[in-house]
């Protein structure tokens, strides 16, 4: 799979990617090293030995082949508009029509950060005639689940954000977005946003720390972990994704304060974000930064994933799954099951094993 590369997991790495081309060690412990490129090949590989074919299992070839040609993009998608798009095209930002073979039903198959030809047509809009393969992406299943939606093409970071407190934070919605990040090859970071509303971060963040997830704790509101974040994302790309209300938008106008935009209160009465924001948009910010800010979510749907393969997914079940009795365990009920002993004896958190038994549960139902 090609995919983000040079990934750092942890902040200190950043702009130091000599490190992260050392040669691959035998036998290295696999904790903390998840998000790696190295992991990400292992779990595809994985993933491809399960499907016993060739094609990276995270990409549709039959949608994607036929469309996914161009060899000389010139110009970057920003927000995609039905059959339109608005393209960045050197400085400007123009709206295209997007050429037939793109058009699936009412849109294009175009995301924020597609690389994209655009050629004048002499008279009126510019016209979007290819789009280069994907470094990486975030997807989802479309509404009626039969349809790949890509929320953020070739980024290199998906930037979950959660609030700690209003809306309150979500554990299950965090280990949602890490599946869609590792399965789209791009390295996650958790942002624990609203700090000046509480005394100290959602005890939950401890176990996303303990897989190598790089934590930020912030506040847009005063400041606080802003600096530190915008140095982890100096010179690289990334999309923000959350519930609604935590603070997406607010983070983009704290990284850079050229940016003002819309951001709303939380109504207090139902503790849930409006939608302020209502279609994805890659944002270029002081510092090199690209971000595409997205409309909050209140579920994440997954594409493309199997129950019977979602323990790759998580690290630290399928760390210790070798020990179970029987090769196909589920983790669920089975006798001799090293993943039901590891929860008991707390070595895996129960918040995320109990995640995985709700995911495998919504997959299986699918
Ligand atoms: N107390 C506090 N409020 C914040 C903080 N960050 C953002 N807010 C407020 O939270 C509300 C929602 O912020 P937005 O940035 O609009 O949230 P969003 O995630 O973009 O929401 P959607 O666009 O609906 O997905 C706004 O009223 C912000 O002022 C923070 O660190 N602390
Ligand atoms: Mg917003
Ligand atoms: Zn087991």
């Amino acid at each position: 799979m090609e995919c983000g590369g040079k990934l750092p997991h942890s902040k200190l790495m950043i702009g130091d990617e000599s490190k992260l081309k050392k040669p691959r060690k035998q036998n290295r412990p696999v904790r903390n090293r998840r998000w790696s490129e190295d992991d990400i090949d292992t779990v595809s590989r994985a993933r491809r030995r399960f499907r016993g074919h060739e094609e990276d299992a995270a990409y549709n070839p039959e949608t994607e082949a036929a469309v996914f040609v161009e060899e000389n993009p010139n110009a970057v998608v920003v927000s995609p508009y039905g059959k339109l798009a608005f393209i960045q095209s050197g400085d400007v930002e123009v709206l295209c029509e997007v050429d037939d073979a793109l058009i699936t039903g009412k849109s294009s198959v175009l995301a924020p950060g597609d690389r994209v030809r655009i050629e004048e047509k002499g008279e009126g809009k510019p016209l979007v005639v290819g789009v280069a393969g994907r470094r990486t992406k975030l997807s989802r299943p479309a509404v009626g689940r039969v349809q790949e939606q890509v929320l953020a093409a070739n980024v290199d970071f998906l930037l979950i954000i959660t609030a700690a407190a209003r809306p309150p934070f979500r554990a299950g919605l965090v280990d949602r977005f890490l599946i869609l990040a590792d399965a789209g090859g791009v390295s996650p970071i958790l942002c624990v946003n609203k700090m000046d509303l509480v005394d100290a971060p959602p005890q939950e963040t401890e176990n996303y720390r303990a897989l190598g997830v790089p934590v930020f704790e912030m506040s847009c509101e005063t400041g606080h972990g802003i600096d530190a974040l915008r140095e982890a994302l100096s010179g690289k790309s990334g999309v923000l994704a959350g519930h609604s209300g935590v603070g997406k938008s607010s983070l983009i106008n704290a990284l850079d304060p050229g940016f003002e935009l819309d951001t709303q209160n939380v109504s207090d009465s139902s503790n849930k974000g409006r939608h302020t924001t209502t279609t994805a948009r890659r944002h270029e910010l002081a510092d090199g930064i690209t971000l595409i800010d997205t409309p909050g979510v209140r579920e994440v749907g997954l594409w493309k994933i199997d129950a019977t393969e979602l323990n790759l997914y998580f690290s630290e079940i399928s760390d210790v799954s070798g020990g179970c009795g029987f090769r196909d365990c589920t983790h669920t009920h089975e006798p001799k099951c090293a993943v039901l002993t590891a929860v008991e004896g707390g070595g895996i958190a129960r918040a995320r094993y109990d995640s995985y038994v709700r995911i495998r549960e919504s997959l299986e139902e699918a």
